[in-house]
Formats: C-alpha cells, sequence, structure tokens
C-alpha cells in the first residue's frame, strides 16, 4: 500500500470517519457546529484515524448548497476538530471552500468530482501542497443515476481515474499526495459497485492510495432488503459496511470512509494481523 506524504505508515488500512455537516445527508446528519464536533470526538474515541468534514450531501438527487452556506456549515466545524488535535480531511467540490479549510488546518482535500466540478479545484490544491483525493464522477447528483452506463466498469472506471490524475499531475500536485478512488455509488447501480469491489486489486495496482467509501451505500441496503423486498435502513448495513472495510484492507485500500467507526477499526487491524502473521 503506497504512503501519503505526510502521513507515515501505520502497516494497516485507515479509518476516515465521516461527519456531515448537513441537514439533509442519506444516513446521519449533523446541522449545528456543536452537535457535528461533538460528533467527530465520538468517532475519534471510536479509533477513528482521520476524519472527514462535508458540507454539501452527495446523496443521488440531492441539490448544490450555495457556496456561503457550505462554508457556514464547515469552517466551525473544521476550525473545532483540528483545535483538539484531530486529523481533518474536507469533503468539498469547490476550490474556495478547500482552500479556506486548509487555512484552518484541514490536512486532506476530498474532491468527489476528482476536479471536474471547479475548475480552480486542481490548482488551487497545487499551491497548497495537501494530498488530494480524486473520486470517480460522472456529473452532480442530481441527475448522477442517469449516467449509470458502462460495459465493462472496472475497465471504464480506471481510465477515466487515469485522466483525473494525469490532469492533477498537469496542474501540479504532487504523485506523493494524490490519492483515488472509485466513487461507489456515485453514477454506479448495485452491480457496478459490487464489480468495483471486487476490482479492487486492479485499481491498487495503479499505484497510488486508495479511498474506499461504501459505509451504508444503497447497494447494501438492496442486497440486506428484507423478504418482502424492503431495504435495510441505512443505520442498519453497518456491519456489512464493515465487512467492506475487510474487503477494501485486504486489497490495499489507504483509507475506509466510514459513518459506524469501531466495527472498521477493529476490522483493519484483524486484517493487517493476518497479512503480518
Ligand atoms: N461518499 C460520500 C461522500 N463523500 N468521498 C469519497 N472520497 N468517497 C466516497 O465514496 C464518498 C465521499 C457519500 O456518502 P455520505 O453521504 O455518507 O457522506
Amino acid at each position: 500500500m503506497p504512503d501519503v506524504v505526510g502521513f507515515p505508515g501505520l502497516g494497516r488500512t485507515r479509518v476516515m470517519g465521516v461527519v456531515n455537516a448537513t441537514p439533509d445527508s442519506f444516513s446521519d446528519g449533523h446541522p449545528t457546529t456543536t452537535q457535528a464536533v461533538r460528533h467527530g470526538l465520538a468517532l475519534l474515541e471510536q479509533g477513528a484515524d482521520l476524519l472527514d468534514v462535508g458540507g454539501e450531501s452527495t446523496r443521488p438527487g440531492a441539490q448544490r448548497v450555495a457556496e456561503a452556506e457550505e462554508l457556514r456549515r464547515v469552517v466551525p466545524v473544521v476550525e473545532g476538530l483540528v483545535a483538539v488535535g484531530a486529523v481533518v480531511s474536507i469533503d468539498t467540490m469547490r476550490a474556495s471552500v478547500a482552500r479556506t479549510c486548509v487555512e484552518a488546518g484541514a490536512q486532506l482535500v476530498n474532491d468527489v468530482s476528482g476536479g471536474l466540478a471547479d475548475p480552480e479545484m486542481l490548482p488551487t490544491v497545487a499551491a497548497l501542497v495537501v494530498p488530494y483525493v480524486a473520486m470517480h464522477w460522472r456529473g452532480h447528483s442530481i441527475d448522477m443515476q442517469q449516467r449509470a452506463d458502462y460495459v465493462d466498469v472496472v475497465a471504464e472506471v480506471t481510465a477515466e481515474l487515469l485522466e483525473r490524475r494525469d490532469a492533477a499531475l498537469a496542474a501540479g500536485i504532487d504523485p506523493g499526495r494524490l490519492l483515488l478512488d472509485p466513487g461507489i455509488g456515485f453514477a454506479k447501480q448495485g452491480p457496478h459497485s459490487w464489480s468495483l469491489l471486487r476490482g479492487l486489486p486492479q485499481l491498487a495496482a495503479l499505484g497510488h492510495p486508495l479511498l474506499v467509501g461504501a459505509s451504508r451505500k444503497a447497494f447494501l441496503g438492496d442486497l440486506l432488503a428484507d423478504p418482502s423486498g424492503e431495504r435495510r435502513p441505512p443505520v442498519e448495513r453497518d456491519a456489512a459496511s464493515a465487512a467492506l472495510s475487510v474487503v477494501a484492507a485486504q486489497a490495499g485500500a489507504w483509507a475506509v470512509r466510514v459513518h459506524d467507526v469501531r466495527p472498521s477499526a477493529d476490522a483493519v487491524r484483524v486484517v493487517a494481523a493476518v497479512r503480518s502473521a
């Protein structure tokens, strides 16, 4: 598993805890600064290695949030978590939000659009000299599921991620600070997400650290539907999410992005213990 510059290797996959500073995320949301910071502290206690703070829901069908509102939501949460020593990642598609949050102490920029949503993002991150996650993305959440059209999803996601890698490097982002993410559930139907999880070793072979975010996503609700076909609700998908943390860790992922931290913190340690036995 390649290291990320500035993040010394731990000998295991990291666990990134999700802190949604939003009123409308698909599985949880913490609308006030106090609630979001308190949630981040709880995730640190559960064993999170870093916290991913986001102020814009990207659930399928979600509308965009105005830049001023996104800043209002995330900046105090980033400040509050940095103040207690947390390693904070900012989940944003906007260069301005990335810059403000890095100036407030965030150490990583997580862009679900891989630089496609804001032309200023890649040069901004290059100038900030922080690690950057480029996720596979085909368009904004409002209609992204209409873009879930693949013949060979692993090959196409790989090719599209390599385009984002080339754009990031051309903008001056240090290759040692570039992470890739297959974008589970983003312009993907369930079978696409399963194929990408099976194909993680191929994505890892691209040579960049991988971030995998599968926690509580809809394809797990479908897998675990009750006999009448009713989807399992998001908060009851955590055991399955931890099982996918094992899958990602075995494929050599750098980090898993999860809502319920403790089971994944255990899972990545189990995988590391088996590997080093
Ligand atoms: N998924 C969500 C949000 N941000 N970032 C990365 N890099 N990868 C993901 O898979 C990802 C992400 C959506 O989930 P949420 O609504 O629970 O935050």
